[in-house]
């Protein structure tokens, strides 16, 4: 997708600076403050929001990444996609080879930008089922986490705004469910993808396996519906371009950016407990490399997302004590849980090949279908680049009566909750992996949603600069492989609706598999993940005997530091993973404030 139109347009784009912005450590007006908080990402930047409300509370956010300004693939949304792997925004991991996905090694995306993986992911929006709060809510023994609490913020963080070609959205999604009020665009499509008439044409002809869910928002979430996204106006509306722009003004916030954190730093034992206090931080923006050190005298907030915050806090000497020794690094805290249990998405394109002009295929190839859709989008942000990848999407469970029940217990979050995903795309949608140079295609994106496989993150060395070993156990279990197996028979189901009779041609490549094993052959040479890793800094009951983090996200062990970002989610929901961490970031700073 790189056309010399990219840059005309860059240059063009009048974007307004960010004011509280610091890019080198001397330009600090203070080395103190009330809270420090670890990555300017999708969770760290609603914390700093909400708590420089007051304006005698001090904030400083470090950031390893780079500003946002300007940065046109993170703006238009169709051209997220193109803004990770491997871009100077991405933290560029790979996870180690899959064992069950033929050992294949691939690149795993995370935000190193503004606003962190809000800045760069696929705009998906929404909350998840009301099981996942509920179950958080009984597996931490806090009601607080439960969906009939959480749901009022939805409502402080979501502004619903009209799609961008304005059509009527009545019937596609329901106004109660909603926020208008709040920070974050969230809107529904705001361009056609061709399809659109198709897939509602097959939702009414298969409705008893594909019933038509008119929300997708959060709640009840089974059935397949009309897609929300984190776009208003045709741009993409990320924690940096909502929440730091809200609060930008602010005398009482500040941002540095290109800080890598390398070290929690203890000052001492409070309550019986080590207490911390200092943050240690290297700016990549200066001629020597020095570590440079902050101060907070009431909280350190920790919200470096999954990956970031258990490689913090191992390099911290805050994990399992075995690990830590053999690295040579001293345990001050000694908890096995730190890195474990990270849970995850598992992703399989299911590609068709179709007929006629419809598909978005062209856009892929950055020819004059590119220049013309930049040019459009330059001049009033409409057409397709101002929409998401999918217009529809579903939540779907498997048949209570399926074999697999038989050895193994419902892993899902509850009746309301779904073992696997549709995610819709007239185009060839395999992260990853480009677009053939000819054809059209269509593709039925299947993740699946309750996994009973667990992964870690460890470190690879004491070096804070290099990458940690991030190794999801991808398909480690007979349960995951069964319901991606499944998931992928019924997209067949799906795709063979009258419908698509005139449209489809073939399935693309291994998508002809007919027999499970050579389902199972398409899945491992496929699959990748939706990027959602959650549980390495996990919450539970106080006094439970593991877990990272108590209900109120305090670090276990420990007096001064608060964990806030998608690291802290027990059992990941339904749902991509953007919404809920904005619930989790919301809740966290009243209960941050509730401790003033
Ligand atoms: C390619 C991709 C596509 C995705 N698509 C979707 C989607 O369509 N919908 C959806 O809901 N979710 C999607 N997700 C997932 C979702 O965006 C994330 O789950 C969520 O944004 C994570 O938020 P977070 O606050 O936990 O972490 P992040 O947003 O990653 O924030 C962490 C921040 O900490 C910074 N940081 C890390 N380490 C350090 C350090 N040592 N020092 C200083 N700063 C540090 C990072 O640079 C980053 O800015 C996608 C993710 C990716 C990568
Ligand atoms: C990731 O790769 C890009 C492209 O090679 C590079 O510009 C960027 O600096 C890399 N990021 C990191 C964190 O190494
Ligand atoms: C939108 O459509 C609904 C029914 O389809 C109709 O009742 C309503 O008047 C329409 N709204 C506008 C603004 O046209
Ligand atoms: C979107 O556009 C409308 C109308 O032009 C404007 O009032 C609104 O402020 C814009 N919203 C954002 C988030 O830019
Ligand atoms: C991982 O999670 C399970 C519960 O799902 C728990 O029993 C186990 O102790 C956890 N492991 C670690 C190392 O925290
Ligand atoms: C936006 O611009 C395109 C041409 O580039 C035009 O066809 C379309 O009508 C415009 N839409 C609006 C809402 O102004
Ligand atoms: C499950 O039940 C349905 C009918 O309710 C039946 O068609 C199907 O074959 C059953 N599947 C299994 C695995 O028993
Ligand atoms: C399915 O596609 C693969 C290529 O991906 C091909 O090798 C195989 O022969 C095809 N099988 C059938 C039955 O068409
Ligand atoms: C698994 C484990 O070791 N968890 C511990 C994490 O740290 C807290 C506080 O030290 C302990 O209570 C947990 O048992």
């Amino acid at each position: 997708m790189r056309s010399p139109a990219l840059l005309l347009v860059l240059s063009g784009l009048a974007v307004p600076a960010f004011a509280a912005i610091y890019t080198k450590p001397l330009q600090l007006p203070r080395i103190t403050y009330d809270y420090v908080i670890v990555g300017a990402g999708n969770a760290g930047l609603v914390v700093a929001n909400r708590l420089t409300e007051n304006p005698k509370i001090q904030v400083l956010v470090l950031e390893a990444g780079i500003s946002d300004e300007n940065v046109l693939p993170v703006i238009v949304p169709f051209l997220g996609p193109t803004a990770t792997p491997n871009t100077p925004f991405d933290w560029n991991y790979t996870v180690t080879p899959q064992t069950n996905l033929d050992n294949r090694a691939f690149p795993y995306p995370r935000g190193k930008i503004l606003g962190g993986c809000s800045t760069v992911n696929y705009m998906t929006h929404h909350y998840g089922s009301s099981d996942d709060y509920d179950k958080l809510a009984r597996d931490t023994g806090d009601a607080g986490w439960s969906w009939n609490n959480m749901q009022k913020y939805i409502q402080a963080h979501e502004k619903f705004v009209p799609p961008a070609d304005g059509h009527n959205t009545t019937g596609q999604f329901i106004p109660e469910k909603h926020g208008f009020k709040g920070v974050t665009s969230i809107s529904l499509p705001g361009n056609s993808q061709g399809i659109d008439a198709r897939v509602l044409s097959t939702l009414d002809e298969l409705k008893s396996e594909f019933p038509f869910n008119p929300d997708m928002g959060g709640g009840d979430i089974l059935g397949i519906g009309w897609a929300q996204s984190s776009i208003g106006n045709g741009t993409r509306s990320s924690s940096s371009t909502s929440y730091l722009r809200d609060a930008n003004s602010r005398p009482n916030l500040h941002v540095l950016i290109h800080a890598t954190v390398t070290k929690l730093i203890p000052n001492g034992f409070k309550n019986g407990r080590v207490s911390f206090g200092g943050v240690m931080f290297t700016s990549t923006n200066t001629a020597i490399r020095l570590p440079s050190f902050v101060y907070a005298t009431k909280e350190i907030i920790l919200s470096a997302g999954s990956i970031g915050t258990p490689q913090i806090l191992l390099l911290s000497g805050i994990g399992p004590k075995k690990e830590l020794s053999a690295m040579g690094i001293p345990t001050i805290i000694d908890n096995a849980s730190v890195g474990k249990n990270m849970s995850e998405h598992v992703l399989v394109p299911n590609i068709f090949q179709v007929t006629g002009s419809e598909s978005l295929d062209e856009l892929l190839r950055g020819g004059s279908f590119l220049d013309t859709s930049l040019a459009q989008w330059t001049a009033n942000k409409t057409g397709p680049l101002s929409n998401s990848v999918t217009n529809q999407l579903g939540f779907l469970r498997l048949p209570q009566n399926s074999s697999i029940f038989q050895t193994v217990p419902d892993p899902s979050t509850g009746p309301k909750s779904s073992h696997f995903e549709f995610v819709i795309a007239n185009f060839w949608l395999n992260p990853g992996i480009s677009v053939p140079a000819t054809g059209r295609f269509f593709t039925i994106v299947t993740a699946l949603i309750s996994p009973t496989s667990r992964g870690f993150v460890k470190l690879a060395s004491t070096d804070p600069f290099k990458a940690p070993i991030i190794n999801p156990q991808l398909l480690s279990t007979a349960f995951d492989r069964f319901a991606i197996r499944e998931a992928v028979k019924a997209t067949k189901r799906f795709a063979s609706a009258s419908a698509w009779k005139d449209y489809i041609i073939a399935p693309f490549g291994s998508n002809n598999a007919t027999t499970d094993d050579e389902i199972d052959a398409h899945v491992r040479s496929l699959a990748s993940t939706v990027f959602h890793p959650i549980g390495t800094a996990t919450m539970t009951k106080a006094g439970a005997s593991w877990g990272v983090v108590d209900p109120n996200l305090k670090l276990k062990g420990a007096e001064g530091i608060r964990i806030v970002d998608a690291s802290v989610w027990p059992t990941i929901p339904n749902a991509h993973t953007q919404g809920p961490t904005y619930l989790v970031a919301e809740r966290a700073s009243d209960l941050i404030k509730a401790d003033q």
